[in-house]
C-alpha cells in the first residue's frame, strides 16, 4: 500500500503500532508513505494554486499528483488509485473485505485545502468517502480504510477469540455488547445469559443483540 500526503508525519503513529506493526512484521503488508512535496513545481516546490472562475482556498494541482501517482504506479503497477474525498462512495465492511481479498496493491491519494484539480480524476480507479462530513484532509480518511483492510488480510488477526467473533458476522453484522470480570461492577450486572454456559442461547442473544450494517 502507498500514500500520498502534504503530511507523511502523521501516519507513523497509526502504521506503526499494534496490528498494522504486526502486518507490515509479518511481511503481510508493506507501507510507502510518498511526499507530495517531494513532487511540487519550481523552488518552493509548489503543490496548489488558487481555482479558475474564483472562490475561497487553494487546490492541490494537477502536476504534482500526476507525478506522484506516476512514482508510485512504477513502484506497484498494477495497484488501484484511490482518492478520498467525500463526493466518493461511503466505506463500508464489505468494501473492506473485497479490498482485502484482492491480488493488487492501492495507492492513496490524500487531499488536502479546497480541493484537487479535476483532471487528477483521470488517473483514478475509485473516489471513497469515510462520511458525510468535511475533513482537513484525507490523511485520517485514508488511515481508516487501511486499518478496516488489513485487520482483515490473512495472517493478521492473531487471537482465536477474535476469530470467533468474526466467524459470527456475514460480513455485515457489526458487534454485540460484550462484558469482562467482574460479574458485578458499581450494580451492573453482567446479562445472566452470557454466565449460563449455553452456547445456543449464548448465539442467539448476541445475534438479538448485534447492529446491522
Ligand atoms: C473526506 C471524507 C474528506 C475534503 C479533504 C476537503 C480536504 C477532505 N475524504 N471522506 N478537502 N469525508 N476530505 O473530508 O474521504
Amino acid at each position: 500500500m502507498q500514500v500520498i500526503t502534504l503530511f507523511p508525519e502523521m501516519f507513523s503513529g497509526v502504521f506503526d503500532t499494534s496490528m498494522l506493526w504486526k502486518a507490515q512484521k509479518n511481511e503481510v503488508v508493506q507501507f510507502e508513505i510518498i511526499n507530495l512535496r517531494d513532487f511540487g513545481i519550481g523552488p518552493r516546490k509548489t503543490v496548489d494554486d488558487t481555482p479558475y472562475g474564483g472562490g475561497d482556498g487553494m487546490l492541490l494541482m494537477a502536476e504534482p499528483l500526476f507525478g506522484a501517482v506516476e512514482h508510485a504506479k512504477a513502484n506497484d503497477p498494477s495497484a488501484k488509485v484511490l482518492l478520498m474525498t467525500p463526493r466518493g462512495q461511503r466505506w463500508k465492511q464489505s468494501l473492506a473485505q473485497e479490498y482485502a481479498d484482492a491480488e493488487h496493491g492501492y495507492i492513496f491519494i490524500c487531499g488536502r485545502y479546497e480541493g484537487y484539480d479535476e483532471r487528477i480524476t483521470t488517473l483514478v480507479d475509485a473516489q471513497l468517502s469515510v462520511g458525510d462530513y468535511v475533513l482537513t484532509g484525507g490523511e485520517l480518511p485514508a488511515m481508516t480504510i487501511v486499518d478496516s483492510i488489513v485487520r482483515l488480510m490473512p495472517g493478521v488477526l492473531g487471537g482465536e477469540a477474535s476469530a470467533e467473533i468474526e466467524s459470527f458476522s456475514d460480513g455485515e453484522t457489526l458487534e454485540f455488547p460484550q462484558y469482562t470480570r467482574p460479574e458485578e461492577f458499581r450494580d451492573m450486572k453482567v446479562p445472566e445469559v452470557l454466565l449460563s454456559g449455553n452456547h445456543a442461547a449464548i448465539a442467539k442473544w448476541r445475534e438479538e443483540n448485534s447492529k446491522k450494517a
